[in-house]
């Protein structure tokens, strides 16, 4: 039995880890979920119940995305997405992971959170994009002229900022930022990671991925 991963399209703690394994050269078989009915075979494995997991050949499950994605570049890295100052990267994915990741979560579903206005808490998301801005208006990617390991991590949740109203983000002040995002939604390694997959069922048989 191969490496085994459990996956939602549209997440983008998945996307990262998708991107990661692509790039890496690994293959896996992807199991596609529906969110509102996780398998009985992805929470015997991690009881959390988030996406992306990943079940190793030697029985290793990991279950956080940013696991994946170290796993993965751990055993190819061919554009040394690892190099520069990890622990600054680091930090950077953690404010988009448990700060960022929040106010979006609020911004995208506004009506769920009536206490401000949808403006308000796209206001608390652009403290984040403000940083990246500056930082991308100093080089071409966020820690340096080379695509890296936070490039990738990050962007799948900005793209998904963006989609929630882009008329407004077409015309906010972030040129660096929308040309960056752009070029990474436009490569075809994320276009790879994008292709559509029937829903796993039990008894339905896995799809190769990449
Ligand atoms: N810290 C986790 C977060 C993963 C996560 O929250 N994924 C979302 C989907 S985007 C999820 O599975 N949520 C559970 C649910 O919606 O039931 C990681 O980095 O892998």
């Amino acid at each position: 039995m191969k490496h085994c991963l459990y996956s939602f399209r549209r997440c983008p703690y998945a996307m990262r880890a998708r991107l990661a394994i692509a790039y890496s050269g690994q293959s896996v078989q992807l199991r596609e979920i529906i969110l509102k009915e996780k398998p009985a075979e992805m929470l015997a494995l991690s009881s959390k119940g988030t996406v992306p997991v990943l079940a190793l050949q030697s029985d290793e499950v990991l279950d956080e995305s940013l696991d994946i994605m170290g796993w993965a570049l751990s055993l190819n890295d061919p554009d040394q997405w690892l190099s520069g100052n990890i622990h600054a990267m680091l930090a950077l994915i953690d404010e988009n992971d448990f700060e960022f990741k929040g106010w979006l979560d609020r911004y995208k579903y506004a009506d769920r959170f009536p206490e401000y206005e949808e403006s308000y808490y796209r206001e608390q998301c652009e403290d984040f994009l403000i940083q990246l801005e500056q930082r991308l208006a100093n080089s071409d990617y966020l820690f340096s002229e080379k695509l890296s390991l936070a490039d990738i991590a990050i962007f799948p949740f900005i793209r998904q900022f963006a989609a929630v109203d882009q008329t407004w983000f077409q015309q906010a002040p972030y040129p660096h930022l929308q040309k960056w995002l752009d070029s990474l939604i436009n490569a075809s390694l994320f276009k790879s990671i994008m292709q559509k997959y029937p829903t796993w069922l039990t008894s339905q048989t896995e799809h190769t991925f990449p």
